[in-house]
């Protein structure tokens, strides 16, 4: 079978040529040297963090390399109410909703469960059950509507393996015959741990919404002006009753899945080398210097955050407190509990059969 290839709506080409579409008109929003410095700052946290599970101080990282455009331009086109529902990868979502990067290095480093407050930040916790929280956001948006709170929309980001999820497609069908408004974020880049995209969907991954009943269109996922137009426009649609679109950003996972993978193991070097020239910053980089809107001043001011940032991050990592054993059992459930009281009661005693060490020689 032949599958025709769709047409990516893009703004700005990887050479950093600036493309109009008129169904995709910029607003006032669309402030692309925030844009890159959001992309340059989420990018120098992740090559932080990488180095920092290297070091053996994080247990784990997902990284973001390659993906930032699709984050940063469609959590920018977010409104301050609306809610965003992350995977695990979703950093330049974290940072764009105002959640400190050492939120996230916290709960890699496995001293955190993940616990910010998603209502102070309209940023769920990280689920890392593949496609579960689409069903969540399709709930919460739900939700929104009982409560007759039309100015607030939904976004879910998922990858292309989760779309092979049965939640995901419970997700689309609720969603569409309720009219719900949420927007479907799925960042194709191109693999599931080392499933490719081909094993996934015999057709492009936006057009399975159409079988729902929904709309459903392909962005340019390295082109962080094109995904920001593309996402505020489903967002203005689903607030204004229209229902869920779904948006297929179409990117690539430059890294590893996570750092206990090797990709090096199942994929071509060469299809890394033909994305690095789709680079999502590099093209933001070439469009503000050909067109005079950043100076060497501009682009040196972003780099030195960079600096500072990168040593706030290491530095900070190094210093996160180790929980005490026992709070662990504090946040299972809202309020107390009491199987999880006596779980603690026992574990308690137990820690105290340890007579003269301290908490953590027993924890080793
Ligand atoms: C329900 C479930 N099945 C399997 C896994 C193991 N798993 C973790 S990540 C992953 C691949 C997900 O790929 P994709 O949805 O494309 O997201 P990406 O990691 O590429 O961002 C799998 C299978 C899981 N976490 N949850
Ligand atoms: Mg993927």
């Amino acid at each position: 079978m032949t599958v025709e290839q769709p047409e990516l709506v893009q703004l700005l080409t990887p050479e950093g040529e600036r493309v109009e579409n008129p169904a995709y008109p910029l607003d006032d929003g669309a402030d692309i040297k925030e844009m890159y410095r959001d992309m340059l700052l989420v990018r120098r946290v992740d090559t932080e963090a990488i180095a920092l599970q290297r070091q053996g101080e994080l247990g784990l990282w997902a990284s973001l390399l390659g993906q930032e455009a699709a984050q940063i331009g469609s959590a920018r086109a977010l409104s301050a109410g609306d809610m965003a529902f992350p995977s695990y990868r979703e950093h330049g979502v974290a940072w764009c909703r105002g959640l400190d990067p050492m939120r996230l290095l916290a709960l890699f480093r496995g001293v955190d469960n993940g616990s910010w407050d998603p209502e102070e930040h309209k940023f769920h916790l990280y689920t890392i059950v593949i496609g579960d929280q689409t069903l969540h956001a399709t709930g919460y948006a739900m939700g929104l509507q009982r409560d007759g709170a039309d100015n607030e929309a939904v976004i879910v980001y998922f990858g292309d393996g989760a779309t092979s999820q049965g939640d995901v497609s419970e997700a689309f069908a609720w969603a569409s015959v309720f009219n719900a408004p949420v927007v479907f974020f799925c960042q194709n880049n191109q693999w599931a741990i080392s499933a490719p995209q081909d094993k996934q969907s015999r057709v492009p991954l936006y057009q399975r919404a159409s079988g729902f009943g929904f709309p459903g269109i392909r962005v340019d996922g390295n082109d962080v002006l094109a995904s920001y137009a593309v996402t505020k426009k489903a967002l203005a649609a689903a607030r204004e009753g229209q229902g869920p679109t779904l948006i297929e950003a179409y990117t690539y996972r430059m890294g590893a899945h996570t750092t206990t993978d090797d990709p090096t193991r199942y994929r071509m070097a060469s299809e890394l080398e033909t994305w690095r020239l789709r680079d999502p910053i590099e093209r933001v980089r070439a469009y503000l210097h050909r067109t005079g809107q950043a100076d060497a001043d501009f682009f040196a001011s972003v780099d030195q955050e960079a600096d500072e940032l990168g040593k706030r991050v290491r530095e900070g990592c190094r210093l996160l407190p180790d929980p005490a054993p026992l709070e662990i059992f504090d946040h299972v459930y809202a309020g107390r509990n009491a199987i999880v009281d006596e779980e603690q009661a026992q574990y308690a005693a137990y820690l105290e059969s340890f007579e003269g060490l301290t908490e953590k020689e027993i924890a080793r």
